[in-house]
C-alpha cells in the first residue's frame, strides 16, 4: 500500500524537522502553505527567532487549480526532483537546490528562496534585474548542451530520455498550449471583449499549421532535458540571484521549446506595459524587455556554441553544423515565443502581466497586442532570420 497521504502544515513541520537537517532538534518551528501555482502543495517552514527556512513541496494526485475532476500523474514529482538534480549537477548557481525527496509521498524539501522575489511579481512592478536575462541565457545553455547529443555518449543520451518520459505532464502540455487556444474549447479562458480576436485564430489555417508543425516538434524531438515550463513564475530573482524552480514538466524535447518559454514570458510583460504603468514607464521596461530578449538569446547561443566548440569528441562535431543547429534553435524558439504568448492570453493557464490590468480596456488592448504579436511570431520565425530582424518586429508592437 502507497505510504501516499496529503500533507497539512503540522506533517510538513515534522517532514522538514526530520529531513531538512538545518533545524535543531527543540526548535519552534511554523509553517504556512503559500502555494499559488496550477498544481501543488507548497509550504515554507521557519524556525521562529532564525533565520532558517526550508521548503516542503508536495504533488497532488489532481490539478490544484480545477479540482479533482483532473487526475494527475504523482509520479511528476520525481521527475520534478530528478531533474532539478540533473540540471544542478550542471548549473548549480542557477537551479534551486533539492536536499530531500520521496517518490511515494510525491514530495521533495527544497532551498528556502525567500530573500529573493518572484521574477514574474518584480517585472510588474517595475523592477529592473540587470544580470537576470543573462543568468537565464547560462542556465539554459548549460542545462541544454550538457544534456544534449552535443555532450552525452549515444547510449547514455537514450537511457536518460527513458528515464525521463513524462507523457501525463506532456500531455497537458500537448493540449493547453498547442491544441485548446486555436479552437473552442471549455478549457480556454476568454475575455469576452477579445473573443472576436480569438475566433479570429480559430479560423486561421496558415496559423493553424504552422502550430501543428511546432506540436510535431514538441512531440518527437529529444533533443535536450528541457525544464519544461520556463515562465518568469518559475524564477526567483534579486540584484545577483537567478534560481530556476518547479520543473515538473521536465522531458526530452525541443531546446527552442524552453528558450522560447523564457523569450515568450519576456514578451507577455512587453504587451501588459500599457496597462501597467505610465507611458513613460512603460516605454522603457518595453525597450527593457526587447533588450532582454536579445541579451538572453545572445547569451545562450554563445554559451551553447563554447561549450560545444569546446568538446572534440563530440558526436556532431561536422564544420558548419553547431551553426545550422542553433539557427534552426532561434527559428523554433520564436516560434514557441508566439505560442506561449497565444495560450498565456485565451487558454487556461493565464499570467498576471495581462490579467492582473486594472482598467478592463487596457486590458483588452494588451491582450489584443499579445495575440497579434504572437500569431506574427509563430507565422514569421523562418523570416526572422536575426535579432535585427526581431527588433524590428517588437518595436512595431511599441
Ligand atoms: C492545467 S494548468 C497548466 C499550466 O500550469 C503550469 O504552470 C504550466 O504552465 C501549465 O501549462
Ligand atoms: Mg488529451
Ligand atoms: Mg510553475
Ligand atoms: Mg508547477
Amino acid at each position: 500500500m502507497s505510504r501516499y497521504r496529503i500533507f497539512n502544515t503540522q506533517d510538513a513541520i515534522e517532514y522538514a524537522r526530520e529531513f531538512g537537517r538545518c533545524f535543531s532538534s527543540d526548535s519552534r518551528l511554523s509553517a504556512e502553505e503559500i502555494g499559488d501555482g496550477n498544481l501543488n502543495l507548497v509550504f515554507k517552514i521557519h524556525e521562529e527567532g532564525t533565520d532558517r527556512r526550508l521548503i516542503v513541496k508536495q504533488a497532488l494526485p489532481y490539478v490544484r487549480c480545477v479540482g479533482e475532476s483532473w487526475p494527475l500523474t504523482l509520479d511528476r514529482a520525481r521527475i520534478e526532483a530528478e531533474v532539478l538534480l540533473r540540471h544542478g549537477e550542471f548549473c548549480p548557481e542557477h537551479t534551486v537546490a533539492v536536499l530531500h525527496h520521496d517518490a511515494e509521498l510525491a514530495i521533495m524539501v527544497l532551498e528556502d528562496l525567500s530573500h529573493c522575489q518572484v521574477w514574474r511579481a518584480g517585472l510588474i512592478a517595475g523592477k529592473a534585474y540587470p544580470k537576470a536575462t543573462a543568468q537565464l541565457g547560462e542556465y539554459l545553455a548549460q542545462t541544454l548542451y550538457h544534456t544534449s547529443d552535443f555532450h552525452q555518449p549515444s547510449q547514455d543520451k537514450k537511457a536518460d530520455v527513458a528515464r525521463f518520459i513524462n507523457p501525463e505532464m506532456c500531455e497537458i502540455t500537448e493540449d493547453v498550449f498547442f491544441t485548446d487556444p486555436y479552437r473552442d474549447h471549455e478549457r480556454n479562458n476568454i475575455n469576452p471583449d477579445i473573443r472576436a480576436d480569438a475566433e479570429r485564430l480559430w479560423a486561421d489555417r496558415p496559423l493553424k499549421a504552422r502550430v501543428a508543425s511546432l506540436k510535431h516538434a514538441f512531440l518527437t524531438r529529444a533533443e535536450a532535458l528541457l525544464h519544461g515550463d520556463v515562465h518568469s513564475g518559475s524564477i526567483f530573482v534579486d540584484e545577483d540571484t537567478l534560481k530556476v524552480f518547479d520543473a515538473e514538466f521536465g522531458y526530452y524535447g525541443p531546446m527552442g521549446f524552453d528558450v522560447g518559454s523564457a523569450i515568450g514570458n519576456l514578451l507577455l510583460n512587453f504587451c501588459g506595459q500599457p496597462g501597467l504603468q505610465t507611458p513613460e514607464q512603460a516605454s522603457a521596461a518595453q525597450d527593457a524587455r526587447i533588450q532582454d530578449v536579445l541579451i538572453l538569446w545572445q547569451t545562450f547561443s554563445r554559451r551553447f556554441a563554447a561549450l560545444a566548440a569546446g568538446n572534440r569528441d563530440q558526436a556532431l562535431a561536422e564544420p558548419g553544423y553547431l551553426d545550422a543547429f542553433l539557427g534552426q534553435v532561434w527559428r523554433d524558439s520564436l516560434g514557441f515565443a508566439g505560442t506561449e504568448l497565444v495560450r498565456r492570453t485565451i487558454g487556461i493557464a493565464h499570467v498576471a502581466d495581462l490579467d492582473g490590468i486594472a482598467d478592463a480596456a487596457a486590458r483588452a488592448r494588451c491582450q489584443r497586442t499579445a495575440l497579434a504579436l504572437g500569431r506574427d511570431l509563430i507565422l514569421s520565425a523562418d523570416a526572422l532570420h536575426d535579432s535585427g530582424a526581431l527588433v524590428n518586429l517588437l518595436t512595431s508592437y511599441r
